[in-house]
């Protein structure tokens, strides 16, 4: 199509950022791109082919796992695995790292941790879900296999990170560091094609998105806070699904925050694979991530599934809630 850039091109376009760069990172992010087209055929199908509900079994979050999550997890990591940049993969879905043991995996300079399909539990009822992925450089030596340490870096180490939403339309928004586009797919073409270029989020919004069933479970601070978006008349605007929120909030503005609670001490949300990511993208956008005390970037995880409080979106917003929980 005349005067559109496909991801692929936009990619290849973009690979001059990185001037040591050989082109795996460029390979990764298509493969990535081509991955997402499956598992949004598969999320639009759904209801159709059975694919909707539950098949029984939990992760090691204790969640119960749907269809959807398994399906997505098992195309992102084919397709990764024979894409060959990258030599292992964490998943939400998945206990342990993945190490692949093919000799051209083995040569992959990269590691990805990703939440395959998150907000699973809205997929029965049509609401928008996503997919969160972050990219490191391995740390082990190229040609072995893929080592915990490869995946437990704090997000300033990422080298890339993204997100799909499969929504009223999908779309693929991610950084490489160097500013974040996002690109919406054309089902006639089946490419994902630039529709948000250098995507900014504002330093304030109206916008605060956040489970209120747990007010009472949450700290004092944060309590503090919601009291003053209701004072303030702000907007509250909760989807139950972290990847809808999120790009709602980044492109009108707007904070999220699931905090710690009696219920979910260190919080819900896990730090390597949702708020690294997210917060990655946010701060290329003009926003923030923190838990509270600690910028979420710098974080360093000691843990696959280590979880963490959040607030993310527009950084003065944040920077609020930071001085009431300290
Ligand atoms: P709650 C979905 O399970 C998720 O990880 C995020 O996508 C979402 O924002 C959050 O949890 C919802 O959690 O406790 O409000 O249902």
């Amino acid at each position: 199509m005349i005067g559109v850039t496909t991801l692929d091109e936009f990619i290849i376009d973009r690979q001059d950022d990185f001037p040591f760069a050989t082109g795996d990172l460029s390979r990764l992010l298509r493969d990535i791109g081509f991955a997402s087209k499956i598992v949004n055929r598969e999320v639009n199908m759904a209801g159709l082919v059975d694919l909707a509900g539950a098949i029984g079994s939990e992760n090691i979050q204790g969640e119960e796992q749907q269809k959807l999550d398994v399906l997505a997890d098992e195309v992102f990591i084919k397709a990764l695995k024979n894409g060959g940049e990258v030599c292992g993969i964490a998943s939400e879905e998945n206990d342990d790292f993945i190490a692949f043991e093919n000799e051209k995996s083995k040569q992959g300079k990269y590691v990805l941790a990703m939440d395959p399909l998150d907000g699973s539990s809205n997929i029965d009822v049509n609401v928008s879900i996503g997919t969160i992925f972050s990219i490191f450089k391995r740390k082990s030596e190229v040609g072995t296999l893929a080592t915990m340490d490869d995946f437990l870096q704090p997000g300033t180490e990422q080298v890339a990170a993204g997100y799909v939403l499969y929504g009223s339309s999908s779309m693929l928004v991610y950084t490489t560091g160097n500013g974040v586009n996002g690109f919406t797919l054309d089902p006639s073409i089946g490419e994902f094609c630039l529709s948000h270029p250098n995507m900014k989020t504002s330093e304030s919004g109206k916008i605060y998105s956040m489970n209120e069933g747990n007010y009472h479970l949450s700290p004092q601070g944060i309590q503090t806070y919601l009291d003053s978006c209701k004072k303030e008349e702000k907007t509250a605007r909760y989807i139950g699904s972290l990847v809808a929120d999120f790009h709602r909030n980044l492109i009108k503005g707007g904070v999220y925050l699931y905090p710690s609670t009696t219920k979910a001490p260190n919080g819900k949300l896990r730090l390597l694979y949702e708020c690294s990511p997210l917060a990655f993208i946010a701060e290329q956008a003009g926003g923030s991530a923190s838990d509270g005390f600690q910028r979420t970037m710098e974080i360093k995880p000691t843990e696959l599934h280590q979880r963490c409080a959040y607030y993310v979106g527009s950084k003065n917003m944040v920077a609020d809630i930071e001085v009431l929980l300290k």
